[in-house]
C-alpha cells in the first residue's frame, strides 16, 4: 500500500541525463598501456640518491640519543639529515606548528627524526638499520576522551547557532540523545607519497612531487632549505590518487628529499613504501559527537544540540577547517529550525589527521542521517517519510548558518528515487523476508547529500591559468589544478576547446608547475574544475576578443592586403585590435571563426586566423585569473553565504548481513546525483561510482588498529580492508539528473569530486535498519541501534546478538 506523500515536496519528477558520448580521460590511453609517468617512473639521473626515513615507534617519546656515524660509515650511504640541518624546522597549512624533523620530543608514532640518502636500495636498507636511536617513552594521549580530560585542544571552540535549541528541546514532545563514534580511515591512494628533487645551482631546485598543493610544497621546501621561494619550482604531472591525503602532507616529504639533495649536491628521491606511508601520514579525523535532538510526533526535527570533538592528532594540519566544514554540514539535506552545534579539535599523540574526501562534511552528514534513522523508529514511521518531512523545501530553505539553499532539487530527488528504486515494494518484501528469523537480515535505507561547494576560507577560492594558442591552432594550457585521477585536465581541456571551437585533441594540458602558475590553492574542496576552468576560460575570452576583432577586420580587407602577405614587406599599415570583441556576432565553431549571420556570414580557419594575428603582432597567449564571487561567510559569527552552490544527491542501499559472521553484502544501490550540466558525463559518473565505493569502505570494512605504543599496525592491504570488486553493489543503478538551473557556476556545472562519498552513508543506515528489524522480530519493537563507523562485521554481529555477547562475555569475566 502506498503511503501518503508529504505536502511540502514538489511533485516534479526529474529526468535522468543520458551520456552524450563522453571523451575519454586524457590519460586513459597511457594508463592502460602502462606509459603514464608518475614521480617514481622518472628515470634515475647519474648520482641520484634514494632516501628513507627514521621515525618514532612511540606515540610520545624523548629523543635520548641519535647517532648517525655508523650509518654514514656504510659504503654507499651519502647523506644523513637531522633537525640541525633544517633552516626553518616548522611548517603547517593553517597554523605553523609542526616540526619537519623531531628535535627533542616525538609527539606521535611515525614522526620523522632523520632522513638517510644512499646510492642503492641495499645501502639505504643497511644505512637505515645502522642508525642508533634511543627514546625515552613518555605518557601519551591516544583518545578523544583522554584529550578532553587533559584539556588538550587545537584552536578555539567553534560554534554555529540559530534560534534557541535549548528552549526548543525543553518544549519538544519527543527527544533523543546519544553519542556517535566515527573512526578514522586511510586514503589508500595507490601511489604512495613520492618526491624527486634535482638540486639547484644553474636554476631553482626542481621538485617533482606527488602533491595536491604544489604551491605549499614549494614554500615548505624553500623554508626548509632557507632559500627564497623563487629558488624552488614544484612540478606535479599527475598523482596516483590523493583523496585529500596529499593536500598538506606531501610537502614535508618533498622537503626531506630536498634536504638530502642540498646536502649531497645530488638528485634525491624519496618514495615511501605502503607500510611507511600508512604509518607516517595522517588519516581522516576520528570524531566523537554527543547530541540531543527534539522532534514532533511526525518525526519533524525541532532542535539539534551537538558537541563535536575530533582527534586532530599531534599538530593542527587542516583539522580546524575540517571541523568547520563538519559544523556546516550537520543539517545535510534537512531544515532544522533551532540549532546549536559546537566543535573542538583535540590534540592527541596520533599522526596529524588531515583532509580526506568530504573534509568534515561526512561527519555532519552521518550525524543527521543517523538521527533521522533513530527518530523514525521512535515515531513508528518509515525512515524515508521522516526524511521527506524534514527535507529543505520552499519556505524551509535557510541553513543554520543563514545561507538560502538555491536550485534546491532535494525534494524531487527523494521523490524520483523512491519511484525509480521501487522503495515501497521492496520495503514490503524485506519486511516479509526479515519475518523469518532463519533468513539473513536485510535492510534498506535512503540518504541524501547536500555538499557546499567552495573553500570556506575565502582567499582559497581563486585560481590562475595560462593559455598559449600556437600558430597551427593547437593550444597548451596550464593551471594550478592537479590531476589525481579525477579528470580535471580533461574537463579543463574540453572547456578550452569549446571556447575556440577546436577539437579536444587540439588542447594539451601541461604538467602543473609553480613556474607557470604561482600562488595557487590546493586542488581540493571539489573545486578544481570550477576554479581553474573558470580561470582558463577567462584567459580564452581575452584571446577570443582579439581574434574576433581581427577576423572582423580581415573580412573587410582584400586577401592580398592581409598581414600574412604584407607584414614581412611592411607595405600595409599594421592591423590593431582591442581585447573586446567587435559589435558583430563572431562564432568559434567546427575549426572556423565565423563573422556575421546568415547570407552575410564570412569565415576563416582558426589556425589561419592565429597566423594573421601573429603577423599583426597581436598576442594569442593569455593569463587568466578567477575569484569566486558572492562569498560572504563570517567565521566568527558562523553566519553567511559560505558556498557558491550545493551539489545534491540521494541514494538507496539494500544490504544483507550474514547472521553468523556479521559480514555485510550490498545487494543493490540506486543513486541519483545532481551535477548540473556536466562537462564530461563519463568522468563525472566515474567520480560518483568511485566516491560511493570509497565511502562504502569507510562505513563498513576499513578499520585502523594501533598497538599499545600508538603505532599503526594495520598498515598494509592484508590488515586494512578496502573494497574490492566483489564488494561493489551487485546491482548499481547510478544516474545523473537533468538540471540546467545552476546559474551560479561556470557553464551551469556542479562539482562532483567529494559529494558522492557521503551517499555511502545509506549503506551504514541500511545496516542499522537490518539489525533493528532483525532484533524487532525477537524483542517485539524497533529500538535505536548504536553503531559506530565503520560498521565492521564484528560490530554488526555484536549488535545483532547483543544478548548472546552479554551472556558469553559476562560469563567469562564474572
Ligand atoms: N578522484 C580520483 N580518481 N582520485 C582522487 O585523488 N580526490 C577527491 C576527488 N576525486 C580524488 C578523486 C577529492 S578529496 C577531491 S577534493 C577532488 O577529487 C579534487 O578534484 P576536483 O576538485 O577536480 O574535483
Ligand atoms: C574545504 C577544504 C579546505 C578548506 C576549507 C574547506 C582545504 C583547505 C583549507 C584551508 C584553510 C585555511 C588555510 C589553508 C587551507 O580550507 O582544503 O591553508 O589557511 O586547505 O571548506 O577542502
Ligand atoms: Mo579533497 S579532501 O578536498 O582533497
Amino acid at each position: 500500500m502506498a503511503e501518503p506523500r508529504s505536502r511540502d515536496t514538489p511533485a516534479a519528477r526529474l529526468d535522468v541525463r543520458p551520456d552524450p558520448g563522453s571523451a575519454p580521460h586524457d590519460s586513459a590511453h597511457t594508463h592502460v598501456t602502462g606509459r603514464s609517468e608518475y614521480v617514481d617512473d622518472r628515470p634515475m639521473r647519474p648520482g641520484e640518491l634514494l632516501c628513507g626515513l627514521i621515525y618514532s615507534p612511540y606515540a610520545r617519546a624523548r629523543l635520548k640519543r641519535l647517532d648517525l656515524s655508523d650509518a654514514l660509515r656504510i659504503p654507499g650511504v651519502v647523506a644523513a639529515i637531522t633537525a640541525a640541518d633544517v633552516a626553518h624546522n616548522l611548517w603547517g597549512s593553517i597554523v605553523v606548528d609542526q616540526p619537519l624533523l623531531v628535535e627533542e620530543e616525538a609527539q606521535y608514532a611515525g614522526e620523522v627524526v632523520a632522513v638517510i640518502g644512499a646510492e642503492t636500495p641495499e645501502a639505504l636498507r643497511r644505512g637505515l638499520a645502522a642508525v642508533r636511536v634511543e627514546w625515552t617513552r613518555l605518557p601519551a594521549i591516544r583518545s578523544i576522551d583522554e584529550a578532553i580530560t587533559a584539556e588538550r585542544f587545537i584552536g578555539a571552540e567553534r560554534r554555529i547557532e540559530r534560534g534557541d535549541a535549548g528552549a526548543a528541546l525543553q518544549a519538544a514532545s519527543h527527544t533523543l540523545e546519544g553519542t556517535l563514534v566515527i573512526e578514522g580511515a586511510d586514503h589508500f591512494y595507490l601511489e604512495s607519497m613520492a618526491a624527486v628533487v634535482y638540486p639547484g645551482g644553474d636554476g631553482p631546485f626542481e621538485v617533482h612531487s606527488s602533491t595536491q598543493h604544489p604551491t605549499e610544497t614549494q614554500h615548505v621546501v624553500a623554508e626548509a632549505l632557507g632559500v627564497p621561494f623563487s629558488d624552488v619550482s614544484c612540478i606535479a604531472r599527475r598523482l596516483g590518487g590523493g583523496f585529500g591525503g596529499k593536500e598538506s602532507q606531501a610537502a614535508p616529504i618533498a622537503a626531506y628529499a630536498a634536504l638530502v639533495a642540498r646536502a649531497s649536491g645530488r638528485p634525491a628521491r624519496l618514495v615511501l613504501g605502503k607500510d611507511d606511508d600508512m604509518i607516517v601520514t595522517g588519516k581522516r579525523n576520528p570524531f566523537q559527537i554527543r547530541y540531543r535532538v527534539g522532534f514532533d510526533g511526525d518525526g519533524r526535527l525541532l532542535a539539534l544540540q551537538a558537541v563535536l570533538h575530533s582527534d586532530g592528532g599531534a599538530y593542527a594540519d587542516l583539522s580546524t577547517a575540517i571541523m568547520e566544514r563538519a559544523l556546516l554540514h550537520c543539517d545535510n539535506a534537512y531544515f532544522i529550525p533551532n540549532v546549536e552545534v559546537r566543535g573542538r579539535v583535540c590534540r592527541t599523540n596520533h599522526h596529524p589527521h588531515t583532509a580526506f574526501r568530504g573534509f568534515g562534511g561526512p561527519k555532519g552528514v552521518a550525524l543527521v542521517e543517523s538521527i533521522l534513522e533513530d527518530v523514525a523508529g521512535v515515531v513508528g514511521r518509515d525512515a524515508l517519510d521522516v526524511r521527506r518531512v524534514n527535507v529543505y523545501a520552499p519556505g524551509r530553505d535557510e541553513t543554520h548558518y543563514g545561507q538560502t539553499v538555491e536550485n534546491n532539487l532535494l525534494p524531487s530527488l527523494f521523490e524520483s528515487l523512491e519511484e525509480r528504486c521501487e522503495y515501497r515494494r521492496r520495503r514490503e518484501e524485506i519486511r516479509a523476508w526479515n519475518g523469518d528469523p532463519s533468513n539473513n537480515p536485510r535492510g534498506l535505507s535512503m540518504t541524501a547529500v547536500k555538499f557546499g561547494i567552495s573553500f570556506t576560507t575565502r582567499f582559497l577560492n581563486q585560481a590562475n591559468a595560462l593559455v598559449n594558442v600556437h600558430r597551427d591552432g593547437t593550444m597548451q594550457v596550464s593551471t594550478g589544478a592537479v590531476e589525481m585521477g579525477q579528470g580535471v585536465n580533461s574537463r579543463i581541456a574540453a572547456l578550452v576547446a569549446e571556447q575556440f571551437g577546436q577539437p579536444l585533441d587540439a588542447v594539451r594540458m601541461l604538467a602543473t608547475s609553480t613556474e607557470r602558475n604561482a600562488n595557487t590553492s590546493p586542488t581540493a574542496a571539489s573545486s578544481g574544475t570550477d576554479l581553474n576552468g573558470a580561470a582558463a576560460v577567462a584567459a580564452c575570452e581575452r584571446i577570443r576578443g582579439r581574434l574576433a576583432s581581427l577576423a572582423a577586420r580581415l573580412r573587410d580587407l582584400p586577401e592580398d592586403a592581409w598581414p600574412s602577405r604584407t607584414a614581412g614587406l611592411g607595405t600595409q599599415p599594421e592591423l590593431t585590435v582591442a581585447d573586446t570583441p567587435p559589435p558583430l556576432p563572431v562564432r568559434f565553431e567546427h575549426g572556423r571563426v565565423r563573422v556575421g549571420d546568415g547570407d552575410a556570414a564570412w569565415s576563416i580557419g582558426f589556425a589561419e586566423l592565429v597566423q594573421e594575428a601573429h603577423r599583426s603582432r597581436i598576442s594569442t597567449c593569455e593569463y587568466g585569473h578567477f575569484a569566486t564571487p558572492h562569498l560572504a561567510f563570517d567565521k566568527i559569527e558562523g553566519h553567511g553565504r559560505a558556498f557558491l552552490y550545493f551539489t545534491q544527491g540521494v541514494a538507496a542501499s539494500e544490504v544483507e548481513i550474514d547472521r553468523w559472521t556479521g559480514e555485510v553484502k550490498v545487494r543493490r544501490v540506486d543513486l541519483l546525483m545532481d551535477l548540473g550540466r556536466p562537462v564530461n558525463h563519463a568522468l563525472d559518473m566515474g567520480q560518483v561510482v568511485g566516491g560511493f565505493v570509497q565511502g562504502m569502505g569507510w562505513v563498513t570494512t576499513e578499520h585502523l588498529h594501533y598497538d599499545e605504543n600508538g603505532l599503526l599496525v594495520s598498515h598494509s592491504p592484508s590488515t586494512y580492508k578496502i573494497p574490492n570488486v566483489q564488494d561493489t553493489p551487485r546491482i548499481f543503478n547510478a544516474e545523473l539528473v537533468f538540471n540546467e538551473g545552476n546559474v551560479a557556476n561556470l557553464r551551469r556545472t556542479k562539482a562532483a569530486g567529494e559529494p558522492p562519498l557521503m551517499l555511502a552513508l545509506s549503506v551504514w543506515t541500511a545496516v542499522r535498519d537490518a539489525v533493528s528489524s532483525a532484533r524487532a522480530v525477537r524483542v517485539g519493537r524497533r529500538e535505536p541501534i548504536a553503531m559506530a563507523i565503520p560498521a565492521t562485521a564484528e560490530r554488526v554481529l555484536r549488535a545483532l546478538e547483543a544478548e548472546t555477547f552479554a551472556r558469553v562475555e559476562g560469563g567469562r569475566t564474572g
